[in-house]
Order: C-alpha cells, then structure tokens, then sequence
C-alpha cells in the first residue's frame, strides 16, 4: 500500500496572525504572544515528516490545485461565496470566533477545497486507494452559509459531494478531530447516503469549547434521521477510551450503513499535549485509529480511503501524531518513530461507561443500526 498525499504550498499564504490562544488581539499585558494556534507551521512540519521520516517510502506526492468557484456550489450556498469573494476584494474580514480572512486567505482556502477535490478524484478513479489532503484552512466547521471555527470551505463536505456526484451511493465521514464536525454534519443533516460520525469531546465538562453543539440526540433530519451520529467524549478519554468508541460505536455503524467510500477527518488535537483539546491520545492511540479505519475501508468500501486534514496545534507533536496515524493506516509495525513523551497516565473507566450509554441510546434511537 501507499499513501497518496495532495498538498501545495500556497496553503501556507493563510496568515493568522498572533494573540492570547486565538484571540487575535493583543491585550497589552505581555511582551510575547501566541501565534494563532491554527499557524502555517503545524503544516510546515507535517510535510517535513512526511518528507523526512520513515514513512517517505511509502508515499506519493501530487500537487493540489485551487478550486474553482463553480465547483464551491455543490456545498456552499452562493451568497455565502459572493460574501467571500468580497471580503478578499476589500482586503480581509474578521468572519467569525478566531476566523480571519486576511489577504492571502481566501487563496488559500480555495487551494485547500482544490487539492482535497483533487484527492478524492484520484480515489474515485481508481489511481490509488488511500489519499490523504493535507490541506489548511481547515473545513469541518464551516456551513453551507457561514464560516465558523478557523474554516472558510468545508473541503472535506466539498469532497463527499463529488464523490456522491461521481456514482458513490453511500458515503461515510469519520470525524477524529476533538471538535464537533458541525459543518460536515449540517451540509448532510437531511441526508441517508452520507453518515457522519463525529468523536469529540463533550462541551459539557469544558464551557468554552468549540462549538456548542454535538450532542447525541441531533441525529440529523427526515430522511437523514439516524444517520448523524455524535460521540460526545469526556475529557481525558485517552488511547484506550478511543479504542473502545472505535470498536463500541464507530465500527458497527460502518458494518450496518455498509458505504462505498469513506473519509477521515483528522485533527491531531485530540492529542494529549494539545491547546485546543484535553482528550488525551498520544502516538499509539492514533496509530490504532488509523489500523481500525483501515480495516473498515479494506472490508466495505473496497480500500477507498481519503483522509483530510482538519486542526492539530502542537506544533511538534501533531506531525508525530499524522505519522502514527498514517503507521496505521499502512499496517506498518512495529512502530517507526518512538513517541518523544513515552505514554499517557490513563483511566477508561468514565469513558467506557459514558460509550455505552451512547451505545445504549444509538440502538434505541436509531433505525439503520437495528436491522
Ligand atoms: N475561539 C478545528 O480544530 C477548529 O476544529 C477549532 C476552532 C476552535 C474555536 C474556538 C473559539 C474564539 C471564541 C471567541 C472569540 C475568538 C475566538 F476546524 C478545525 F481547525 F479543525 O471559539
Ligand atoms: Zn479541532
């Protein structure tokens, strides 16, 4: 197997600028600020790892390209994208919570929505199995009408249209970052061929988190009812904790929606040393990720796989983790890179116990997993 990664540096043109956390402005009470915690440099050295470190063997590099606005519509509602184009023109716009386009923005995203478009293709013609668009602006929280969360174009929604306009009949999303995929899951809230499964951590115990939104019981809408499925985790779930959501929730749910292509929404911010999140997984628990979701696409979706990357903060240890992760997905053992931190003080009991009341209430709530 190989991996067949989308990418281009133009996507590095998205300047965030700098702040407390994501503020993006400067209070005056300190000499050195944050930068933005989604910076170009997080992807700097995901490339380089991938470049660099063992894995550069195993994979194919293509170049990404920039989308053009026609193809936005097959996500995007038109006004939405006329508002985009005219906040470039004027030179930038604060569009939401920690969201700036600023000059070079809105070039950069249409080169993430491009090159994901470009990985997916290569997937559903056949040229390769296993894509991955390593691709920033992220995409999972912006809606059919409005930016939100650092995104700007759901590339990853953007994706699973051409691929449902390309013959697919069922399209399931996977969604590992430690935010609500809210973006993704409104775009197909209505819909039965496209389930998305969201694993992030549960606003409940952590206030401010992003976005307010993600519980089990928003299942999705007439014909789609049941087919978005939230996994709200506590903090601090942890390797072992992911493990049994994978395995309790995630993996049935495959086995019953049965889909032709499935696609991974990655953030590293699930990770343990990460600004953003408190889940608490390290290197092993990605790689054991990567393994599950390559033995579900192996097993229902004929090998097609496309990854698309999403948030992961640790400047460092987020290229650490798409590493372990793409480990996995290529069935490489024993590990290739030692995990700089060691392990993880973890305790899954909580977790388990939350997992299976979801699993509880998914069974009674939801159809397509009764058949
Ligand atoms: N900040 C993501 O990782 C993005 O899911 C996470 C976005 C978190 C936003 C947190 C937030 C504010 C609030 C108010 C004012 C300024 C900033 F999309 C991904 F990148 F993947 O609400
Ligand atoms: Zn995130």
């Amino acid at each position: 197997h190989r991996i067949h990664v989308f990418w281009h540096e133009g996507m590095l043109n998205h300047d965030t600028g700098y702040g407390v956390f994501d503020r993006g402005e400067d209070p005056g009470f300190l000499d050195v600020l944050d930068k933005h915690p989604e910076n170009s440099d997080r992807v700097k050295n995901m490339v380089s790892i991938l470049k660099r470190g063992p894995i550069s063997p195993f994979i194919t590099w293509h170049s990404g390209r920039r989308a053009l606005l026609s193809e936005l519509l097959s996500f995007h509602h038109p006004d939405y994208v006329n508002e985009l184009v005219e906040a470039d023109k004027n030179g930038g716009k604060v569009m939401c919570c920690g969201t700036f386009l600023n000059p070079g923005s809105w070039d950069a995203s249409l080169l993430a929505a491009g090159t994901t478009l470009s990985a997916m293709k290569h997937v559903l013609e056949g040229q390769g199995n296993i894509a991955y668009a390593l691709v920033r602006p992220p995409g999972h929280h912006a809606q059919p009408t409005r930016a939100d969360g650092y995104c700007f174009l759901n590339n990853a929604g953007l994706s699973v249209q051409l691929a449902l306009n390309s013959g697919c009949e069922k399209v399931a999303v996977v969604d590992i970052d430690v935010h609500y995929g809210n973006g993704t899951a409104e775009g197909f809230y209505t819909s039965n061929k496209v389930l998305t499964i969201s694993l992030h951590m549960d606003h409940g115990s952590w206030g401010p988190s992003h976005p307010q939104s993600g519980s089990i019981d928003e299942l999705g809408e007439g014909q789609g009812y049941g087919y978005n499925l939230n996994i709200p985790l506590p903090n601090g779930t942890g390797n072992r904790g992911y493990e049994y959501a994978m395995k309790t929730l995630v993996v049935p749910a495959i086995q019953k929606f049965d889909p032709d292509m499935i696609v991974l929404v990655l953030g590293q911010d699930s990770s343990a040393y990460d600004p953003n999140g408190r889940q608490c997984l390290t290197m092993d628990g990605y790689r054991k990720i990567g393994q599950t979701i390559l033995e579900l696409a192996n097993k229902y979706s004929s090998g097609s796989l496309l990854i698309v990357q999403e948030g992961g903060y640790h400047v460092t240890y987020s290229a650490y983790c798409l590493h372990a992760t793409l480990e996995g997905i290529l069935n490489l053992s024993p590990p290739l890179i030692p995990d700089p931190n060691g392990g993880y003080p973890e305790d899954e009991a909580f977790s388990v116990k939350v997992i299976d009341s979801i699993k509880r209430y998914q069974d009674e709530n939801v159809p397509f997993l009764k058949v």
